[in-house]
């Protein structure tokens, strides 16, 4: 009757913490209860948390990342090291460059895909060229084709879209269903800051922090929820860093409009000081928005205890640290104006806010899991096959041991950079053994599947814009 039964653990979803087992037949849940006949394979989560698989709705892998410079993971590493992770879904960007289409993009993209995925995934559209046919034509095509998410940037020469860009953007995602993420961040200012510590020769990675402060964020961030009020649309508030941006967020939620926040674990973990390390090291912290203060941590991890913010993503951006094309590039070594934006954090973002969040006894085990898999498939359309342990829904679980302690260190990763930003953390609790659609992916420590595993997810639209 069942391809694989899962007994003896505990099962925990966004709702509830039960005691039960779990049958799974061809790749979905198909029975929850108590001594379940036997299946044709057996896991025995004694001891164990059965969770559903991480979803983690931020990744960047293999995006175009500027002039030589090369992102450290592809669909295989990025995917891999996601799995190993805890994680069963990602949602990478696919970038549009200027001229270009978004189903060229799309096609690019899916290309480089193609047969490498160890995770299912799905891929959010980075807006950055809003032509009239982008915005008449091919969005509202593409939604209907299951591309039901966008991200626009507030920052970053090249890819930021300017007020009325961002006005007919989010115009055309409220006609079609789509749902907008925005990076906020005000790009005059930051050039401005920028051009002060040139002149002043202040161009080592701490530069990074101090020319992008929190006013910055703040700013942006409030003329994003300003300009999704005018248009009446929902948006989600991506990486927010600080409690500034996040009373942002407050307010205009209590002048009623549909806003979700999310927050990365570079914002807990991480402050400014580490852009300040010896010599070039704190190019391995240079992200965007930068990390801040412990004021700032502390009003983070508030965020997500009392609701603030709905999700926590990795905000995956992998750069090789000692690489030519990573962090330390000809022009990266001299300025901290060229060191590429982004820290990797796939495989470590689900231990961390176990560890740090429900160990600590700051967050319990329901909302362990709805802060990183359920809420992300029901605001990005995957709901209820993906995101959380139900009859239909598809096997994709995480068996934990909430006991083992281990220390992160790079050499046990398996992303494509050459270091990681938490070198040293102690945490306990690790997703020892993964299950992609009733598939043991990783038995117990152990990389089970091959390349290609992985599907592509058609998503349906946002719970959130369906509910305007
Ligand atoms: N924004 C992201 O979302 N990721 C990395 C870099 C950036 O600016
Ligand atoms: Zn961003
Ligand atoms: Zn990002």
């Amino acid at each position: 009757m069942f391809d694989l039964v899962i007994r003896n653990g505990t099962i925990v979803t966004a709702a509830d913490v039960t005691r039960c087992d779990v049958g799974i037949r061809d790749g979905r849940i198909v029975m929850l209860g108590e001594a379940l006949p036997k299946g044709k394979t057996e896991v025995d989560a004694t001891g164990q948390y059965v969770m559903p698989g991480g979803i983690d709705s931020h990744v960047h892998l293999s995006q175009p990342s500027g002039d030589g410079i090369v992102m450290a993971d592809d669909f295989e590493s990025g995917t891999r090291s996601a799995l190993f992770g805890g994680n069963t879904t990602v949602l990478p960007f696919c970038l549009q460059q200027k001229g270009q289409s978004l189903r060229e993009a799309l096609t690019a993209y899916h290309a480089l895909a193609e047969g490498r995925c160890l995770t299912d995934v799905s891929f959010h559209l980075i807006v950055t060229d809003p032509t009239p046919n982008v915005l008449g034509q091919e969005i509202p095509a593409l939604v209907e084709d299951g591309y039901t998410s966008l991200k626009v940037f507030m920052t970053y020469e090249g890819l930021r879209l300017r007020d009325d860009q961002i006005l007919a953007t989010l115009d055309a995602a409220r006609t079609s269903g789509a749902l907008v993420m925005v990076h906020c961040e005000n790009e005059d200012a930051i050039r401005f800051l920028i051009g002060k510590h040139e002149q002043a020769g202040d161009l080592a990675p701490k530069g990074h922090a101090s020319s992008r402060p929190v006013a910055a964020e703040r700013e942006a961030t409030h003329r994003a929820l300003s300009l999704a009020e005018i248009v009446g649309v929902p948006i989600v508030i991506v990486h927010v860093s600080n409690r500034e941006a996040m009373e942002e967020i407050d307010r205009a939620r209590k002048r009623g409009a549909l806003v979700v926040g999310e927050t990365c674990p570079q914002y807990l973990m991480l402050t400014a000081e580490d852009l300040d390390g010896d010599g070039w090291e704190g190019a391995k912290f240079v992200c965007s928005p930068p990390p801040r203060d412990p004021e700032s941590q502390a009003a983070c991890w508030q965020g997500l205890e009392q609701g603030i913010f709905d999700l926590f993503s990795s905000d995956h951006c992998p750069f090789k640290f000692d690489d030519p094309e990573g962090k330390l590039n000809e022009r990266g070594k001299k300025s901290f104006r060229w060191i590429p934006n982004g820290i990797p954090g796939v495989e470590t973002r689900l231990p961390i806010l176990f560890s740090e969040g429900v160990i600590k006894g700051r967050i319990d085990l329901s909302r362990f899991v709805a802060l990183t898999s359920t809420n992300h498939a029901k605001l990005y359309g995957l709901y209820p096959r993906k995101g959380t342990i139900a009859v239909g829904s598809d096997a994709d679980l995480a068996l934990w041991n909430p006991a083992l302690k281990r220390t992160i260190t790079n050499e046990d990763l398996h992303h494509g950079a050459d270091y990681t930003p938490y070198e040293g953390l102690e945490v306990t609790g690790w997703p020892e053994t993964v299950i992609l659609r009733g598939q043991v992916v990783i038995d117990r420590g152990k990389l089970v599947a091959a390349p290609g595993s992985g599907s592509y997810l058609r998503r349906q639209r946002s719970n959130l814009t369906k509910a305007v």
